[in-house]
């Protein structure tokens, strides 16, 4: 058994103006893509072969002589999970268990979202902004490179990657840009009520 690339929950052009075809093909076709096939080349013939990406991904986890294949696995999980993250005609205020939830863990809406585009803006180099359930607490977190929630013990709700090849085709050094237009436009409240176990 190998770790397959999923396929993306939309077409290439489908987050277009926002995310440009030509980012995803090269984001998704050949960064997502490598992951996947180094991956699968790191495991061949070792006792992580045939196990789940989360098991290798918990695995490997913090080990400083497994971390050429957690950076793989962690970032083949990361981007399938950004992919669900977005979604054409998304963005703007969140409805349903979530809506309620950052209510009432951040305060309102606005608390959120300024605290989530920090996170995003201030991760020094490669890394992602994410929105977790930690102890039963909605929070906003960064991590640096591939590093996730998974090996903190927390739930990822929803993700946004802030490295450069994310972003630079489309805006270049204008991250800021790019995460005001995810929180705008592209952000999937259905899949963060999805993955708080609602729908
Ligand atoms: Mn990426």
């Amino acid at each position: 058994m190998t770790i397959e690339l999923p396929p993306l929950p939309y077409e290439q052009n489908a987050l277009e103006p926002h995310i440009s075809a030509n980012t995803l093909s090269f984001h998704y076709g050949k960064h997502h893509q490598v992951y996947v096939t180094n991956l699968n080349n790191l495991i061949k013939d070792s006792p992580l072969a045939g196990k789940s990406l989360e098991e290798i991904v918990k695995a490997t986890a913090g080990k400083a002589d497994k971390a050429g294949i957690f950076n793989n696995a962690a970032q083949v999980w990361n981007h399938t999970f950004y992919w669900h993250s977005m979604k054409p005609g998304g963005g703007g205020k969140p409805t349903g268990k979530v809506a309620d939830k950052i209510h009432a863990d951040f305060g309102g809406f606005d608390k959120f979202a300024e605290e989530f585009k920090n996170a995003g803006a201030t991760q020094f180099g490669s890394g992602w902004a994410w929105l977790v359930l930690d102890g039963g607490k909605l929070k906003v977190t960064k991590t640096a490179n591939a590093d996730l929630p998974l090996a903190h013990g927390q739930t990822a709700i929803l993700t946004m990657d802030v490295w450069e090849h994310a972003y630079y085709l489309d805006y270049q050094n204008a991250r800021p840009s790019y995460i005001q237009t995810f929180l705008d436009k592209l952000v999937n409240w259905d899949f963060a009520n999805k993955n708080l176990g609602e729908g």
